[in-house]
């Protein structure tokens, strides 16, 4: 006997299945993994149930993914919502750029959220949502401890299946427990002396909030990410910033790499304020990482 289902969440070479009346435990027997097919959280799959009453099976048919990021490892989600602290931890631009740039790459819609508010004494949530939204992005600024900011991310979120994707620390299973209304993760206290997460969570797992339309993956928090692991180079890099693409036809020079050539449309909209500066200084470093392949 087969079900379908969908895989919630993946440990120790067994995924989740969740199908209408239960979760099964499975291993993967199918024939995708002839084709070095992995399953992945959210793939939609048939079970055969082995043992029913212990809830045990194994998931032999993977069925066609609607989206599948490398990073975070998830299938058929509709978007992305990148989270980074406000402080304790500092969100580095350069990172929360890369991230943003993966996310271009694979084609996925993506908001950012920046968490932890009720710590913000200088004023430097607005600060980044100035940058974020004048490149494009929704930008939701709040705090899971004081419950603030939420109002409009809860609308982001709604009938969609979204990942959450940023370092450790930030409070991603804070905010998943907060709009889940129970503790379905485990959270942990960052380490103090370096301000950084103690990567807690360790799998990527996913949620339904609300209503049956409406699902959130965890996932691990990532410490660092190399933008040619995941297909970009140096030449595709400014169509990965949104707000380079309208000044782009304005550079004279076809394959301008909008660095140091004349009549630059990209550099002209820098000096003119409508692409941040932040953003642009970030692209140079990248890009300069990018044609020499060095650690940036
Ligand atoms: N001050 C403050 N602390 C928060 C807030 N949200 C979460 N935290 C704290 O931040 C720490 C890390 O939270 P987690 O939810 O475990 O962070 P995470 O992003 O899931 O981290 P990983 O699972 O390691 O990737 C915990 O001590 C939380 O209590 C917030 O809005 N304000
Ligand atoms: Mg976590
Ligand atoms: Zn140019």
């Amino acid at each position: 006997m087969t079900e379908k289902g969908k895989i919630i969440k993946g440990i120790g070479g067994f995924y989740y299945v969740k199908t209408a009346e239960r979760v099964y435990e499975c291993k993967a027997r199918g024939v995708f993994r002839k084709d070095n097919k992995k399953p992945l959280v959210g793939d939609d799959c048939a079970v055969e149930v082995i043992d029913g009453e212990n809830c045990a099976g194994n998931v032999v048919e993977l069925f066609e993914r609607k989206s599948e990021l490398i990073r975070p490892a998830v299938a058929n989600v509709d978007q992305a919502l990148v989270i980074f602290a406000v402080a304790s931890p500092q969100p580095p631009l350069n990172l929360v750029d890369r991230m943003l740039i993966i996310l271009e790459q694979q084609g996925l819609p993506c908001a950012l959220c920046f968490n932890k508010s009720d710590l913000d004494e200088s004023g430097v949530g607005e600060n980044f949502r100035r940058i974020y939204e004048s490149a494009g992005y929704p930008v939701f600024v709040v705090s899971t401890k004081e419950k603030t900011g939420l109002g409009e991310l809860r609308r982001f979120l709604e009938g969609k299946t979204t990942t959450v994707a940023g370092p450790s620390g930030v409070g991603k299973s804070s905010l998943i427990n907060l709009l889940a209304g129970s503790e379905v993760m485990a959270t942990g206290e960052i380490s103090e002396k370096i301000e950084r997460g103690k990567h807690t969570t360790r799998h990527s797992e996913l949620f339904s909030l609300w209503d049956d339309e409406t699902f959130i993956c965890d996932t691990p928090g990532f410490s660092s990410l190399e933008l040619y692991m995941c297909g970009v180079t140096k030449e595709l890099l400014w169509k990965c910033y949104p707000e380079f693409v309208p000044e782009e036809p304005l550079c004279r020079f076809a394959g301008c790499a909008h660095i140091s050539e004349p009549d630059c449309g990209v550099k002209k909209a820098v000096s003119e304020g409508r692409i941040a500066a932040a953003r642009y200084e970030n692209y140079k470093l990248l890009y300069e990482g990018l044609k020499s392949r060095k650690k940036y």
